[in-house]
């Protein structure tokens, strides 16, 4: 190979190198220009076929081509992979210094707000917080609370069977706590809180299968309904506002006798008549009554010594009436929209 060969292919070696735009492209030229079957590793090997003067030159020149172009290629692949890297940062760059998205905020939600403010209320009347299985014997649920097999408030209670659990049910009431805080206690004198989920077969519009409920009682020597109406009207009163109006009317419940519903003049209208009171001034928001003899004997009390009063409510429909929430479907929603306004 002549000399002037020599430099050409060094020219257009170096261009390659020059022209490959990644490392791939790279590669190639390598294999294409220094591989063994490439034209310098084969001019090597021509030297031998050179004029006897010339071929230490030739070798030099030829050797040091190859050394060139490896520090070329060294050199190229450097260059390529330091683009490659500040591509990569840059299309992947963080901005450290933005502000973070800001966690959506919500609130106590209305039901736990309402139940604070009943056992307040209650507690302030001398009433202690009792607590109790959600799955109940069927004996405490009903058997215990005057609702025997055969008595239609059974079917009324739509009640939730335990499978492979006979003789169990989610409680259909809270009532159930109420009979294990007497059997606790008997005889003592009683004034006692639940509050709690309970559970029943029905799902529309206006009824969810589980909701809560309220009861308070109290059990004693000589308690008589005019306990029960200043009880009521206390709590009313602590609920609902200083000047709550409060009504008691004849009812049924297996579990007292007498009975009573309690409505509390219309927070809406005032008594006028609305449409949420349906004309009448009055919203029914308590059941109540004194306890059935066979009740407190079921507790532990002889009813010819002790009686006693109680009194139950919803407390998806306290929480409506005292915040004005028109739809029970938003108490269990969670929407931050309503929740961010407690
Ligand atoms: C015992 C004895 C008596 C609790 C009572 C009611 C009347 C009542 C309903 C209100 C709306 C349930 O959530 S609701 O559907 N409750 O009307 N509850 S008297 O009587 C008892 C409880 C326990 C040992």
């Amino acid at each position: 190979m002549a000399m002037q060969d020599v430099e050409s292919l060094r020219r257009e070696a170096l261009a390659a190198v020059a022209a490959a735009q990644d490392e791939a492209a790279l590669e190639q030229a390598r294999v294409e220009w220094l591989g063994r079957k490439g034209p310098i590793m084969e001019a090597l090997r021509g030297i031998k076929d050179a004029a006897p003067d010339e071929r230490r030159a030739l070798g030099l020149r030829l050797n040091e081509l190859r050394d060139a172009l490896e520090s070329a290629l060294a050199e190229r692949q450097a260059a390529l992979r330091g683009d490659a890297l500040a591509e990569r940062l840059q299309a992947e760059a963080l901005d450290v210094t933005l502000p973070g998205r800001p966690r959506e905020r919500g609130g106590p939600h209305p039901l736990q707000l309402a139940q604070d403010a009943l056992v307040d209320a209650l507690h302030a009347l001398g009433f202690r917080l009792a607590e109790g299985p959600e799955v109940e014997s069927e004996t405490l649920n009903f058997e215990a609370l005057n609702i025997p097999a055969d008595h239609p408030a059974r079917e009324m209670h739509d009640t939730f069977f335990v499978a492979g659990h006979p003789g169990y049910v989610l409680r259909t009431h809270t009532s159930p706590v109420q009979i294990r805080a007497m059997r606790a206690h008997a005889p003592e004198p009683l004034r006692v809180i639940t509050i709690g989920r309970v559970y029943r077969r029905d799902d529309d519009v206006t009824h969810s299968p589980v909701f809560h409920q309220m009861e308070g009682l109290a059990v004693g020597e000589g308690i008589g309904m005019h306990h029960l109406k200043g009880t009521l009207y206390e709590f009313c009163r602590a609920i609902f506002g200083e000047d709550v109006k409060i009504r008691l009317r004849p009812s049924y419940f297996p579990f007292t006798e007498p009975s009573a519903e309690v409505d509390i003049g219309c927070v809406f209208c005032g008594g006028s008549g609305c449409r949420i009171c349906k004309g009448t001034g009055f919203i029914e928001i308590l059941g109540s009554g004194m306890v059935h003899p066979h009740v407190l004997r079921e507790g532990g009390y002889d009813p010819a010594v002790h009686t006693g009063f109680a009194f139950g409510a919803g407390v998806e429909r306290i929480a409506m009436l005292r915040y004005g929430i028109d739809d029970v479907r938003l108490l269990f929603q969670n929407d931050l929209r309503l929740l961010r306004q407690f």
